[in-house]
């Protein structure tokens, strides 16, 4: 069987929630599809602000490119602030899936509302102007920040994991909504147990924009070349973004 290589990029440079980031995407990922998981060779640790999201774009444009030489059939962008999700789709053929994306669709489709639970609360203003950008403003009746870091989800401890599991409980309860979206590509692994237990869909991004690219490959839809999303037009590229020309 020929398998579809699908390139799941964390766009931060940390090597463990990648791992995490990886193992989620294999868990759903179709007997059919490759999972391929990168993080750029430079940037920054985690992702926690517009200066991050930034330079982690410039990565994950890099990490676009180097799929594409590989002849992977489509993206994942696994970092909850979907940064650079259109410059990627410009740069690629194949459909490219931002998590955030991702997991408010599905949200929308199981529940009339959810609520977000993220990391810190500038994320949950970073999370708001996606809901803006995206349309799905009035379908979120909450966003809650667990006040830790990026990188206590890989601190080893489990406290930022019992605080994800916490807030979500709290959500569900304050805000009556019918399905939780977790906030951060580091949560990826807690969503199905908690889905279990609290009897609501716990959405993580990643798996959801993994059976999404998926399903797009088997609709033989890329990203349109028509338009904005075309092909960056053609120019010379200096000092280190050279790389990607
Ligand atoms: C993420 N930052 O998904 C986010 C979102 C957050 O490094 N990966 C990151 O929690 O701020």
């Amino acid at each position: 069987m020929t398998k579809h290589l699908i390139q799941v990029i964390n766009p931060n440079t940390n090597v463990a929630m990648t791992h995490t980031i990886a193992q989620a995407a294999r868990s759903v990922a179709a007997p059919s599809s490759e999972i391929i998981a990168v993080c750029p060779t430079q940037g920054v640790e985690s992702i926690e602000g517009h200066f991050d999201e930034a330079i982690a774009a410039i990565g994950v444009l890099e990490q676009i490119k180097r799929g594409k030489e590989q002849g992977v059939s489509g993206h994942v962008i696994a970092c909850f602030g979907d940064p650079g999700l259109l410059a990627a789709r410009e740069l690629a053929n194949g459909p490219v899936i931002g998590i955030a994306e991702a997991a408010m669709h599905a949200a929308t489709m199981v529940a009339t509302r959810f609520s977000i639970v993220t990391t810190l609360p500038r994320t949950v203003i970073i999370a708001r102007h996606l809901l803006r950008q995206y349309g799905f403003e009035h379908h979120c009746a909450a966003l809650h920040a667990i006040d830790l870091p990026v990188l206590a989800l890989e601190d080893g401890t489990g406290l930022a994991q019992m605080k994800v599991r916490e807030r979500c409980i709290q959500a569900m309860k304050e805000d009556n909504s019918g399905a939780i979206v977790l906030g951060c590509g580091g949560m990826a692994n807690l969503a199905r147990e908690l889905t279990a237990e609290l009897g609501i869909p716990v959405i993580d991004g990643v798996t959801a924009a993994v059976k999404m690219v998926e399903s797009l490959i088997a609709l033989g839809l890329g990203t349109s070349k028509y338009g904005d999303l075309a092909y960056p037009n053609k120019k010379p590229l200096s000092g280190c973004f050279d790389m990607l020309s």
